[in-house]
């Protein structure tokens, strides 16, 4: 399934998957919601990797509201799984994802931005849910990804003030983790997915699928999975040779960053 809104290039181990619908500030159609999660769904086993990334002045603008036509109950029900299902295969897909944010990230921007791994913000970006404004809810997901980021004060807030956070106030409330200059988003965010890209593959799998779910548990039973989880991964074939790396002096030592 191609979309001309969508572009995606394999560069080495990392795919790079562009919104290119600049004119539109990035809206997110339905065509081009399909589109991701065909995209994620469809990755080539070599990607171990993948940077999110927005063409134009925005990273991306949220909901196409043109499309936002008179839709019955059912109708936007059925909608707002589909961008479940599109975004849900970003957070729990393949391979990890880094966003390269600029611009508005707003409405359902910021909740495809939130089913990411990593965000890189530059600092011409600013976050901002309109939902609130235009008598609309959150659809894609944002309800639940968004308060684990900043905390659902600050999504109330978000929501029912139109408050909008810029780069530096967004990276101190914790929607992004990177904070880098202005333009220089895409390329921090390569860098970063070339070096996760370099990690034993469990380990990424742990992070992506484990992690959040022990996260959620009562200590007790995340105790359990993070046993389950370590013993699996320290039983690789890939882990026994990166510790004898090391042990051996071959593998990196940490470093003051
Ligand atoms: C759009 C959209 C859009 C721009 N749907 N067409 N999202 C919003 O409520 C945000 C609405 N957009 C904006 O506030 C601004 O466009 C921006 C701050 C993002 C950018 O401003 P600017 O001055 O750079 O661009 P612009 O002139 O406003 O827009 C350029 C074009 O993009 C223009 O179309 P044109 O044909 O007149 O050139 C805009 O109409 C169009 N455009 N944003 C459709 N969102 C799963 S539920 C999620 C619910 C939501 O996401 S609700 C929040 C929707």
């Amino acid at each position: 399934m191609t979309n001309p809104d969508l572009h995606i290039e394999i560069s080495d181990e990392v795919a790079i998957v562009r919104l290119t619908r600049g004119a539109k500030r990035n809206a997110l159609s339905d065509g081009l919601i399909l589109a991701l999660r065909n995209t994620f769904e469809t990755l080539p086993s070599t990607v171990r990797a993948a940077v999110l990334d927005g063409e134009g002045p925005h990273f991306c603008a949220g909901l196409d509201l043109s499309e936002l036509k008179e839709r019955d109950a059912g109708q936007g029900l059925q909608h707002s799984r589909m961008w479940h299902a599109a975004l849900d295969l970003i957070q729990h897909g393949p391979v990890p994802v880094v966003a390269a944010l600029h611009g508005a990230v707003v409405g359902g921007g910021l909740e495809l931005a939130s089913a990411c791994h990593i965000r890189v913000a530059d600092r011409s970006t600013f976050y901002a849910l309109p939902e609130g404004s235009r008598g609309i809810f959150v659809g894609g997901g944002g309800s639940v990804r968004i308060p684990k980021l900043i905390g659902v004060a600050r999504m109330t807030d978000m929501m029912m003030t139109g408050r909008v956070y810029n780069a530096e106030d967004g990276e101190r409330a914790n929607f992004a983790q990177y904070l880098v200059d202005e333009g220089t988003a895409f390329d921090k965010a390569l860098e970063l997915a070339r070096r996760i890209a370099t990690n034993a593959p469990l380990t990424n799998y742990a992070l992506m699928h484990a992690l959040p779910r022990i996260a959620e548990q009562s200590a007790d039973h995340g105790f359990f999975t993070e046993a389950l989880m370590a013993g699996i991964a320290q039983a690789a074939p890939e882990a026994k040779e990166r510790v004898r790396d090391f042990l051996e002096g071959r593998g990196a030592k940490v470093s003051k960053g």
